[in-house]
């Protein structure tokens, strides 16, 4: 383009400007014509056996989980600079905790889930009900719910902890309290919450108005029989498989405020159609081994997986996902939250 005949005043203008607390729009591109113009984490996998397992060990050895409040790697998307993000909106962890070992109670304005990897005889309390963990399990932490962490049992125990942190951030209120105590008191016994609204009845006289679901732990085998089940007569979704949503039995809703949770099942040898959507997508495959392929034409990434990995898709990035044995695949979006804005979409093949 020409330069204007007059650059010289539009720089100084410019000049004088910047020392100002304001910045002329007409410079700058604040809304870019697409995710990939702006989104800047990218596909990324974090290999639990090679990588996340050994190194959090190691931390097993170097601080105790009281010390630490919690013993957790959090996984930083090599996209995105610090705070830890794993995508632009969602945060996630890996977790250990030893034999004997308290993770000490408190509650703060970030929901978490809990997605169990690996071990035998941990438990969480959550809003004073305790859990026992079982490897493919999803627990909830709601926001403001006292939770601690607890292990009986006799190996390091591990989980992945997803929480929306950074939507949090983004809108500013970010509270955490301690609890005084390392425990939060007991008040109802464990499967309490699974008894009354687990089992598609809900208790008479009872209301429940909060925002998230007043199941707090969806064992997996529970999730795994209903796959299991549909497998018989449903038709495979060429973009997904078989794929259920994790729900809110009171509202048939996330089971979250701003997160989605869903497990799917990918048969030997299933290889899904290319799909894209604005949700950003994180990955933990349960059972089975695979790959995914992910990017835009000509960039494209692949990723193997094997169970207990943890892998990212960013937003809008399209992506493929190849089951080479029989595979099932938790993950957590934060599509309710963009649904709820207005702003979630997808695309499946190029339409
Ligand atoms: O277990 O409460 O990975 O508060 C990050 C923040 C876990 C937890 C994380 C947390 C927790």
């Amino acid at each position: 383009m020409a330069e204007p005949e007059n650059q010289a005043e539009r720089e100084a203008y410019y000049a004088k400007i910047d020392k100002t607390d304001m910045s002329p729009l007409w410079t700058t591109t604040l809304v870019p014509p697409k995710p990939k113009d702006f989104v800047r984490s990218v596909p990324h996998l974090w290999d639990f056996d090679n990588e996340l397992c050994p190194l959090l060990t190691e931390a097993g050895g170097l601080i105790t989980a009281k010390e630490a409040n919690r013993r957790v790697l959090s996984l930083e998307n090599p996209g995105l600079d610090k705070p830890p993000r794993i995508l632009e909106s969602l945060y996630a962890g890996l977790q250990m905790i030893l034999p004997g070992e308290v993770a000490p109670a408190h509650m703060h304005t970030p929901s978490a889930l809990r997605f169990i990897l690996k071990g035998k005889g941990a438990w969480t309390a959550v809003s004073g009900e305790k859990s026992y963990m079982e490897p493919g399990d999803f627990i909830i932490t709601p926001s403001m719910t006292w939770h601690d962490h607890g292990h009986d049992g006799e190996d390091p125990f591990f989980w992945m902890d997803g929480l929306d942190i950074p939507m949090v951030a983004a809108f500013g209120p970010m509270f955490f309290e301690p609890y005084p105590e390392d425990r939060a008191p007991e008040s109802r016994p464990p499967g309490d919450s699974l008894a009354r609204y687990g089992a598609n009845m809900r208790p008479v006289g009872e209301t429940w108005d909060k925002p998230e679901s007043p199941i707090f732990s969806y064992p997996y085998a529970r999730s795994r029989e209903a796959l299991e089940e549909l497998r018989k007569n449903d038709e495979w979704d060429p973009y997904a498989g078989i794929k259920l949503e994790y729900i809110d039995p009171t509202t048939g809703g996330a089971a979250m405020p701003t997160m989605s949770t869903f497990l799917q099942l990918l048969p030997k040898g299933f290889k899904t159609e290319e799909y894209r959507t604005t949700e950003n997508t994180v990955y933990s495959p349960v059972e089975g081994t695979g790959r995914v392929i992910a990017g835009e034409p000509g960039e494209e990434k692949t990723l193997e997986w094997k169970p207990r990995d943890i892998f990212a898709i960013p937003c809008w990035v399209p992506y493929r996902l190849e089951a080479d044995t029989e595979a099932t695949l938790f993950s957590y979006t934060d599509r309710t939250a963009q649904q709820k804005l207005g702003l979630w979409r997808e695309m499946r093949g190029n339409a």
